[in-house]
């Protein structure tokens, strides 16, 4: 079957934007797409490092004239306010579009509608719906923030057959296998910050940042859950603050020594404590969503994870495995849940799943 023009271009439009993915925060990474009259592209665009310029702005500054009695494609609503950059609905709308295809709808107040709305009175004709299922998950993180004031939480987990992420001495470096971890590195790269546990942090002594030829500047914000008792991570992620910031989330109780901490040039943020005395997930979460966070990948270990399942904060669910067998006496992904019947269990979906050399790799979204 041939795409039609409007998929063809929206599709353009969206691999545009998941390419800046992790880069553009607090704002969403929208893609645009312009194509003339005749039916040529004529401006690509998306938006801008830190969140400016918009896509709408650079991709009507590539088209020129040529933009008169086009379409524009638009991963997402086209802003309705004036701020650091002009309205983008206005400037389409001067531009004289005939059409603009719509991703998705932005919730953002200042928007949520009167961009579309203020197309329509100027009489081009929009047009939404088309890959509305794609356009959600590109702007997952925007979307997430705007409705509930916390990132969009992604929680990545490799395995193996029999759901263990290390044998019973704790060994796990490597269980799946290069290409799988090169993926793991490319999903560091498309989110605006990466997280785990203390525990983790010191065992595993990791740098957490993207390590892909050509995407070295692509490292997220590296963020540790420091608990009650935890030790500080001092390894790799000290040694690597050139490359990104290091964020420690801990319990006022625990009364780290701020000033020495500042001073490495980690940064110190205060959550206040769950019922077990730790940073409570939900307050850490809030916390980065304020400080424009629109997507957190979160890498371990189990009790981070569990507690996020638990608290069913886990939007995303990317799962790696592998073919070994490590057996009950190794550590088990998930730790105790709690669940007894069976309607408990089914959290998640599959929506996309592939090979990955010898292991698999499979994304699952939360089930309504
Ligand atoms: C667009 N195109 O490329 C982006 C949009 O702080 P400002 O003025 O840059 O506005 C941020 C808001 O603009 C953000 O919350 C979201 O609603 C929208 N982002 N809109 O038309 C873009 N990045
Ligand atoms: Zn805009």
């Amino acid at each position: 079957m041939i795409a039609s023009p409007d998929s063809a271009h929206l599709r353009t439009a969206l691999a545009l934007g998941r390419q800046a993915l992790g880069t553009t925060w607090p704002n969403p990474t929208v893609g645009c797409v312009i194509v003339a009259a005749d039916g040529r592209v004529v401006g690509r665009g998306v938006t801008g490092i830190g969140g400016r310029p918009h896509a709408e702005m650079q991709a009507l500054a590539e088209a020129g004239e040529r933009a008169a009695g086009g379409t524009a494609y638009v991963t997402l609503e086209p802003c309705a306010h004036d701020g650091a950059t002009p309205s983008c609905a206005l400037l389409l709308a001067e531009a004289a579009l005939a059409r603009v295809v719509i991703g998705t709808h932005d919730p953002d107040p200042r928007t949520n509608g009167s961009g579309a709305a203020l197309l329509t009175a100027a009489g081009v004709t929009v047009t939404s719906g088309l890959h509305e299922d794609e356009a959600k998950r590109l702007h997952a993180g925007h979307l997430r923030r705007v409705e509930s004031g916390r990132p969009h939480v992604t929680l990545k987990l490799a395995a193996s057959l029999d759901g263990r992420i290390a044998t019973s001495t704790g060994a796990s470096q490597w269980l799946t296998g290069q290409v799988a971890r090169r993926h793991g590195h490319l999903l560091r790269a498309r989110h605006d910050a990466i997280l785990v546990g203390a525990g983790t942090a010191v065992r595993d002594d990791p740098e957490l940042t993207c390590r892909l030829p050509g995407l070295g500047d692509r490292s997220p914000v590296r963020i540790v859950m420091i608990g009650a008792e935890t030790a500080l991570p001092v390894g790799r992620l000290l040694s690597t603050l050139g490359r990104s910031p290091v964020w420690l989330l801990a319990t006022p109780e625990r009364r780290l020594d701020t000033a020495d901490l500042q001073a490495t040039g980690m940064e110190v943020i205060d959550v206040a404590a769950d019922s077990s005395g730790r940073p409570s997930l939900e307050q850490a979460l809030g916390t980065l969503g304020a400080r424009g966070v629109t997507s957190v990948l979160v890498e371990g270990g189990q009790t981070v994870a569990t507690a996020l399942l638990r608290d069913r904060l886990v939007d995303t669910l990317v799962w790696y495995s592998t073919d070994a067998i490590v057996g009950s006496d190794g550590l088990a992904a998930v730790g105790g849940l709690a669940r007894t019947a069976l309607s408990e269990t089914r959290d998640f979906r599959t929506f996309r799943a592939r090979r990955l050399g010898p292991d698999h790799v499979r994304f699952l979204e939360r089930a309504a």
